[in-house]
């Protein structure tokens, strides 16, 4: 309805967040939960249907120049706009997370942080996006493709897997932003073509984290979505038409990597 499209900022206070429920969208909402839960921190949010291209729209192309979401506005920083997962993480836990519960002061730890939320920006986030539109929105069924990003999704999340298998998160054995980061992505890994069972250690981290409470509210905003693994397994159950297109879909990307003698090749 027209009416209750956002068409610009509507908080004076506090951090706004104007996300969608995706992968890098959750990115921010589970750290503002987890902030929330922690200190205390309110925020505010609207959603921003990226289906009805809001996002590419002027009053949010000044706040956002990439036109994607997430973005957040510090309305207690002269209205300071942050986009960029990474950034909004770092921007967050810089300024609203004083005892580092979610985020490190050791400089090593900060590296270590800075470089798994860098390779989930360069690596986790953009081939898994092409998985999900060569598997799924492409105008033609292109086989290189398919197999070409869907395989480099599991080469990547068989870094995370190994990763793992010595310690329960990424840094310092903490949860903090470097697992956020990723774990939207992770969340939807089966959606994109990927059996988590395939990869224990990261099965293992992903429920540990989506068994918080602040990632379940987070997940939720601007609502539950669809596509997460548990909810995609289960309308895998209950919907007889969606379980036959994605068995179709599954069958066609493996012939993908059949035909191009695609090998998992995670060190
Ligand atoms: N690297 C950015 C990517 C942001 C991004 O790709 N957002 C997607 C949703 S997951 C989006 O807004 N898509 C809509 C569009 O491209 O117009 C981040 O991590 O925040």
């Amino acid at each position: 309805m027209a009416d209750n499209r956002p068409n610009g900022l509507k908080a004076n206070k506090g951090i706004e967040l104007l996300t969608w429920g995706t992968p890098n969208g959750w990115k921010a909402s589970i750290i503002l939960e987890e902030l929330k839960e922690a200190y205390g921190k309110e925020y505010t949010w609207q959603g921003i249907n990226i289906g009805q291209n809001i996002q590419k729209e002027p009053w949010f192309i000044k706040l956002g120049p990439n036109g994607r979401i997430p973005v957040i506005v510090d309305h207690d920083k002269g209205g300071f706009a942050v986009q960029e997962g990474l950034a909004i993480l770092s921007y967050l836990t810089r300024h609203y997370d004083p005892d580092h519960k979610f985020s490190f002061s050791d400089p090593l730890d900060v590296s270590r942080a800075e470089q798994w939320m860098a390779w989930q920006h360069g690596g986790l986030g953009p081939m898994q996006g092409q998985a999900n539109h060569f598997n799924r929105a492409a105008k033609e069924r292109i086989a290189y493709g398919m197999q070409r990003y869907t395989g480099e999704t599991e080469r990547l999340v068989g870094i995370l897997d190994s990763h793992l298998k010595e310690t329960d998160y990424l840094v310092g054995n903490k949860y903090s932003i470097a697992d956020i980061a990723s774990f939207g992505w992770v969340n939807m890994l089966r959606f994109s073509g990927v059996d988590l069972d395939a990869f224990p250690n990261l099965k293992a981290w992903w429920e540990r984290i989506l068994a918080r409470p602040a990632v379940q509210k987070g997940l939720s905003i601007p609502s539950k979505g669809g596509f997460g693994n548990d909810a995609y397994l289960q309308r895998l159950k209950d919907d007889k038409e969606f379980a036959e297109k994605e068995h179709g879909l599954m069958e066609a990307i493996a012939e993908a990597k059949k035909k191009y003698g695609y090998k998992y090749a995670s060190p």
